[in-house]
């Protein structure tokens, strides 16, 4: 049986840093990644047969735990008629017809396999349906690696402290104007200054790449008045919140909250694909129509809509629409950000957290983060070895401070009382 080190060893022969994402190579809390070997409801299996708690989920798709009955019969199912035919199928209408179900802002959407080709074919259809070339995006948010959008990720690169990304040319950024998150001095002035210009603005509702910051009500309340305006389309980029947070993604939030708010293009990933390859966007059918091959805004896909993905994705969201499944999920989340601030305050530590549906986040902090730069200032080698402490016993946080962390359905009482228990440990030993 190899060991994790050794197949670290290996794989950074043959894979650059020995993954293929970033984020999972452990840079940002040192150490060797974790190889997996398997997942079963609420735990990874490494390859030293070594049994985790698993808060990373996959980072967000795996909502009802890993090898939910129902999806891996769905999933069976579909390989068994075939895995990929380049042609449409009658479950990429189901699924879509699912998806805006749940999402009344969106009158069409359109399958890709990830979330990077979501948000990018968004940006494209919003500069194409407006005819401006102007974005704007929020510093700590992550919108994949789009080149357009890659400035001042909060997600991976934000955790290696670099933040833009070499190998993006000027000229292809010059357009995108990078604002502070949760800050409406600079929202006025860029409207002010650029509002005819701005095709969209793109925004984490709740930025789960800063590990979790809500954009204050006020804020987003401002923000859809300034792009109604200005005639810039609002893009609610839940990838991460969509399906996680709440049936209807935080865009239900908010709506609750400020009636007759929705953005005019959304953009989902992770839980609609259940694990498997797929990601979405969508909005009213006015722009919608401006994709290829009704309009002149192209984009397309080999594996779009591929009929292995929406079959897992389809019966993943099957269950998360069950009566009571995110009053359950929410309130399991709920009770386990309860137990980790109680076991800092019995260590006297100073910790916060938040949550919503089956999306958490803590800080090593007084008070929660509202922008980035709120984020970057908090204990982070305080983190590191708690990150650490946790894993060796038993509990996989993500591994970086600026990730969000999620819950499964999977999870339950004995998983949650395990975890408190190690950070109880965790939290004496990582002062
Ligand atoms: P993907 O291309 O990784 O499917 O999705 C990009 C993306 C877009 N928007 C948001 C809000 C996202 O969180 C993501 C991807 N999230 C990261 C973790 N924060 C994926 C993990 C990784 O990069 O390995």
């Amino acid at each position: 049986m190899s060991t994790n080190a050794e197949l670290f060893e290996r794989a950074r022969r043959v894979i650059p840093g020995g993954v293929n994402s970033p984020v999972r190579a452990f840079r940002a809390v040192g150490g060797t990644p974790r190889f997996i070997a398997r997942a079963e409801g609420p735990y990874l299996f490494d390859a030293e047969g070594k049994r985790y708690i698993d808060y990373i989920g996959s980072w967000g798709p795996m909502i009802l735990g890993h090898r939910h009955p129902a999806v891996e019969e769905a999933v069976h199912r579909a390989v068994d008629q075939g895995l990929s035919f380049g042609a449409p199928t009658e479950r990429e209408i189901e699924l879509a017809e699912e998806i805006l179900r749940h999402v009344p802002s969106m009158e069409q959407l359109r399958l890709v396999s990830s979330g990077t080709e979501a948000a990018m074919s968004a940006l494209r259809l919003a500069r194409g349906a407006t005819g401006r070339d102007m974005i704007v995006k929020f510093e700590g948010c992550y919108h994949g690696h789009a080149d357009a959008l890659l400035v001042k990720a909060g997600s991976g690169l934000a955790t290696f402290g670099h933040p833009t990304s070499a190998g993006v040319p000027a000229a292809v950024v010059q357009d995108t104007l990078v604002l502070e998150y949760n800050n409406l001095v600079q929202l006025d002035e860029a409207f002010d200054l650029h509002g005819a210009k701005i095709a969209c603005v793109m925004i984490e509702p709740i930025a789960g790449n800063m590990n979790f910051v809500r954009a204050a009500l006020p804020f987003m309340q401002r923000l859809r008045e300034l792009c109604s305006r200005h005639g810039a389309l609002l893009v609610f980029d839940e990838v991460m919140t969509g399906f996680r947070v709440g049936l209807g993604g935080a865009q239900a939030l908010y709506a609750r909250a400020l009636p007759g708010f929705a953005p005019d293009l959304s953009v989902f990933g992770k839980v609609i694909g259940g694990g498997m390859p797929l990601a979405a966007f969508g909005g009213k059918r006015a722009v919608m129509e401006q994709l290829a091959p009704l309009g002149p805004v192209y984009q397309a896909g080999t594996l779009s809509g591929n009929p292995v993905a929406t079959a897992c994705g389809l019966a993943t969201l099957r269950e998360i629409a069950r009566p009571g499944f995110f009053e359950a999920l929410a309130a399991r989340t709920r009770q386990l950000v309860a137990g980790l601030l109680a076991a800092a305050e019995g260590a006297g530590v100073a910790m916060c957290g938040d949550s919503e549906g089956g999306m958490f986040g803590f800080f090593f902090a007084q008070a929660l983060p509202q922008k980035y730069a709120e984020v970057m200032a908090t204990d982070s080698a305080r983190f590191n070895r708690f990150f650490h402490a946790m894993l060796d016993r038993g509990v996989y946080l993500a591994p970086a401070l600026y990730e969000a962390g999620f819950v499964s359905a999977a999870h339950g009482e004995s998983e949650l009382q395990a975890t408190l228990a190690a950070a109880r440990e965790s939290l004496r030993l990582a002062d």
